[in-house]
C-alpha cells in the first residue's frame, strides 16, 4: 500500500497549464474526490491511458474548473504505481484550492524527488538512471543532454552490471570451493581467479577512461601524466596534490601502476593520473603495465608531457618529435626540476611551464592552468562517453583498486580472495543502487527538485 503522494511537475504557478501528478495505490480514488459535482464518480469510468475532459469541483461554492486527466493503472505509470496526471489552469487561487482539498482527502504533497524513488524502489529504473533524471534538470547544453540520455537508457547500468555479474562468477566459484573444501569441488586457484579477473579489471579501467568530463553536475575531469621514465613525473603529481601518494626514486621504472589524485582550486576538482613512464618493457608484468597505461593516454583525456629539463635540448626537441601526431592538440609540455643548475634556455619551449617539484616553485601556477585547461580542453566535447557522477566515479574507481589489490594478492589465499573481491562487489553495486544504503539514497534523491 503506497500513500497517495502529489505535486506539480511543471514549472511554478502563475502559467497558463500545470501539469499535476498524484501516485499511489488509491491515486485514481483520491482524484476523484476532486469532482465533488461532476462525472465521471466512480473509478471503473477512468479508462488507463486515455485522456478524459473533467471538471474539477473542490469546493462546491467555486466554480468547476475544467481539466484534461490521464489515469494509470498500477504496473504501467513511469513509478510503477497507479497514478494520474492531470493538466489544469494554472491559476494560484485555483491550485491552492485543489491541493487543499487533496490533502483534506488523506493525499500528501511529495518530498523532492519522490517520484524518482519510488520508481527506482519498484524497480522500473536503476540508481543511475534515477540520478541521471537529476542530471538532465540541470543540464546545461545538448551535449550534456545527449550524454545523460545514453545513462537514461541504460547503458552504464548494462555496463557496471556486466561486470558486476562476473565478480559474482568468481566469487561463487570460490566460495563454493571454500564451502565444499572436504568434498572435492574445485576451487578455481590463485592463477585461474586472476586469468577470469584481469579482463573484469580491463572493463573497469576502460569505464574510467572513457568517462569524460563535462558540464553534467558532479562529473570530474582528468589529466594524465605522461612522459620517459624519470622525468620527474611521480614527484610532480605529489607537489601538486600535496601529498605523498606515488612513490619517488631515483632509479627508473619506479612507477608501474596509475596513481591517483586529486587537484582543487577554486572549487573545481580534476583528477590527475601518473602513469609509468614511457619506455621498452622488461618482462611480463611490465609490459601489461604499459600496455594499460597507453590505453588510458589513448583515450582523449588532456595529457601533461612531463620533461626533465635538466636534459639536453637536442635531446628532447627528439622526444618531441616523437610524440604520435593525434596527441597535438591535447599535449601540454611542463618542463620540470628547475632548481636544477643545468637547466634549458628560457628561449627553449617557451610555451612549457617551467617548475620543480623539489622547491615548489611554478607549482601553484601549474596548478591554477591545468584546472582551467582540463575545463576547455577535448574530452569535455565528447557526447559517445559515458558520464560519471562524483559519487558514481568513486565508487567504480574504488572498485576498480580493490580488484587490482585483489588480483595482486590472489596467492595469499581463497579466504582473502573473497574478502577483497566481496568489497570490490559491495562499490560496485552502489552505483546502480543494488545495495545503496538508506542514507545515500535520501541524500541521492534529496537533489531533486519538487515534483520529480
Ligand atoms: N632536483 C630535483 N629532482 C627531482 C625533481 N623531480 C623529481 N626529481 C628526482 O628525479 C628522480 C625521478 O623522480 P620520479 O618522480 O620518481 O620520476 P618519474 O617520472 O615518476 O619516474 P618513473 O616512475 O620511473 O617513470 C627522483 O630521484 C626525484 O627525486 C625536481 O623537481 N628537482
Ligand atoms: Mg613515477
Amino acid at each position: 500500500m503506497e500513500e497517495v503522494i502529489f505535486a506539480l511537475s511543471s514549472p511554478p504557478p502563475p502559467a497558463p497549464l500545470v501539469l499535476l501528478r498524484l501516485d499511489g495505490t488509491e491515486a485514481t480514488a483520491r482524484f476523484i474526490d476532486l469532482m465533488v459535482e461532476s462525472p465521471p464518480r466512480r473509478a471503473e469510468d477512468l479508462l488507463p491511458r486515455i485522456p478524459l475532459r473533467v471538471n474539477l469541483t473542490w469546493d462546491a461554492d467555486a466554480p468547476p474548473t475544467p481539466a484534461v486527466a490521464v489515469v494509470w493503472k498500477r504496473g504501467s505509470s513511469w513509478t510503477g504505481n497507479e497514478g494520474v496526471e492531470v493538466a489544469l489552469p494554472g491559476t494560484p487561487a485555483i491550485l491552492d484550492g485543489i491541493l487543499a482539498r487533496l490533502e483534506q482527502v488523506g493525499a500528501r504533497p511529495a518530498t523532492p524527488g519522490e517520484f524518482t524513488r519510488r520508481a527506482f524502489l519498484n524497480g522500473r529504473i536503476d540508481l543511475s538512471r534515477a540520478e541521471s533524471v537529476a542530471a538532465l534538470i540541470e543540464a546545461e547544453d545538448r551535449t550534456a543532454v545527449a550524454a545523460v540520455r545514453r545513462v537514461l537508457e541504460g547503458e552504464m547500468a548494462r555496463q557496471i552490471g556486466s561486470a558486476a555479474a562476473k565478480l559474482l562468477e568468481v566469487l561463487a566459484m570460490l566460495e563454493a570451493g571454500l564451502d565444499f573444501s572436504e568434498q572435492e569441488v574445485e576451487s578455481p586457484g590463485s592463477q585461474q581467479a586472476r586469468v577470469l579477473l584481469e579482463p573484469v579489471l580491463a572493463d573497469l579501467d576502460q569505464m574510467l577512461g572513457a568517462r569524460s568530463a563535462g558540464s553534467v553536475a558532479g562529473a570530474i575531469p582528468r589529466i594524465l601524466l605522461w612522459g620517459r621514465p624519470n622525468a620527474g613525473k611521480s614527484s610532480l603529481l605529489n607537489a601538486l596534490t600535496g601529498e605523498a601518494l606515488a612513490i619517488v626514486d631515483a632509479a627508473a621504472g619506479t612507477t608501474t601502476d596509475a596513481v591517483r589524485g586529486l587537484l582543487m582550486e577554486s572549487g573545481r576538482e580534476v583528477e590527475i593520473l601518473d602513469l609509468p613512464g614511457d619506455r621498452e618493457a622488461q618482462g611480463e608484468v611490465e609490459s601489461r603495465a604499459l600496455e594499460r597505461a597507453r590505453d588510458v593516454v589513448d583515450a582523449d583525456d588532456p595529457i601533461v608531457w612531463v620533461i626533465d629539463g635538466s636534459r639536453d635540448a637536442a635531446e628532447i626537441e627528439q622526444e618531441r618529435a616523437s610524440l604520435p601526431e593525434e596527441w597535438r592538440s591535447r599535449v601540454r609540455p611542463v618542463l620540470t626540476q628547475c632548481d636544477r643548475e643545468r637547466f634549458v634556455d628560457p628561449q627553449f619551449l617557451p610555451e612549457a611551464s617551467r617548475v620543480s617539484s623539489k622547491s615548489g616553485e611554478g607549482i601553484d601556477a601549474l596548478r591554477q592552468h591545468l584546472v582551467a585547461w582540463s575545463a576547455r580542453s577535448a574530452g569535455q566535447q565528447r557526447s559517445d562517453a559515458l558520464r560519471f557522477n562524483a559519487r558514481q566515479w568513486q565508487l567504480v574507481s574504488t572498485c576498480r583498486d580493490r580488484l587490482s589489490v585483489a588480483i595482486v594478492q590472489a596467492d595469499a589465499g581463497p579466504e582473502l580472495l573473497v574478502e577483497d573481491l566481496k568489497d570490490a562487489l559491495r562499490h560496485l553495486e552502489e552505483v546502480t543502487g543494488e545495495s545503496t544504503p538508506e542514507d545515500v539514497l535520501d541524500l541521492i534523491f534529496s537533489r531533486f527538485c519538487l515534483g520529480k
